[in-house]
């Protein structure tokens, strides 16, 4: 039994979760061709709840944005952005400084020329991998909350997991103000819950 007093509204990792970081990548934080600002300040918060999960010997796995030089939302082919995170660049490398812990799974994502996929589970085998290690619950956290966390976020629970959105750990971009608020609320509106790091019960890290 856990006798300990946890917060209300605390959250026991327990079989089932697992960790999704989505496209914690080089492009996205400040000085990167597709800077989200404050992006840098999600990876020391992403570390803790990476640390938590690999000791409590849950799945962890990255989303990365990897796209074709000519990919069809680059500015040059008439998309909305800049060219960012091509597949092998240093730019759509993870976070300087990123940890990532032995167990971690990579999903590549984008990365055919004329499809754009905001979402993880778009083009990918991820929901799959994920059913096949027992998965239901999901925390979900990175860059961007009103682009790819987003769009993640929304695909998950169409497909049937549970997720949890790591409030503290997502940074929007912010194109038109209040992109990021509309986002978190699409997000808790479609059944996803916001939570922060001192939810999670137990200790340390
Ligand atoms: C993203 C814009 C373009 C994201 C990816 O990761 O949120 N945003 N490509
Ligand atoms: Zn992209």
């Amino acid at each position: 039994m856990n006798e300990t007093p946890d917060l209300p509204g605390a959250v026991q990792l327990r079989a089932g979760d697992a960790l999704l970081v989505v496209d914690l990548q080089r492009d996205f934080l400040p000085g990167g061709a597709l800077a989200v600002p404050d992006g840098d300040r999600v990876v020391p918060l992403l570390q803790r709840y990476l640390a938590r999960f690999e000791r409590t010997g849950l799945p962890i796995v990255f989303t990365r944005d990897w796209h074709p030089p000519d990919h069809v939302s680059f500015s040059v082919r008439g998309g909305p952005w800049p060219p960012h995170c091509v597949a092998g660049t240093p730019g759509a490398a993870f976070a300087p400084g990123l940890r990532l812990p032995a167990s971690a799974q990579l999903c590549s994502k984008a990365s055919r020329p004329d499809a754009e996929a905001y979402s993880g589970f778009e083009g990918t085998e991820l929901a799959a991998r994920l059913r096949s290690q027992g998965v239901r619950r999901l925390f979900v956290g990175g860059l961007a909350t009103d682009y790819c966390v987003k769009a993640t976020v929304l695909d998950a629970l169409r497909e049937g997991f549970e997720v949890l959105l790591l409030a503290d750990a997502v940074r929007a971009v912010n194109l038109h103000p209040g992109d990021g608020a509309r986002a978190e609320q699409a997000m808790t509106q479609a059944g996803a819950r916001p939570i922060r790091f001192e939810q999670l019960a137990g200790e340390g890290a």
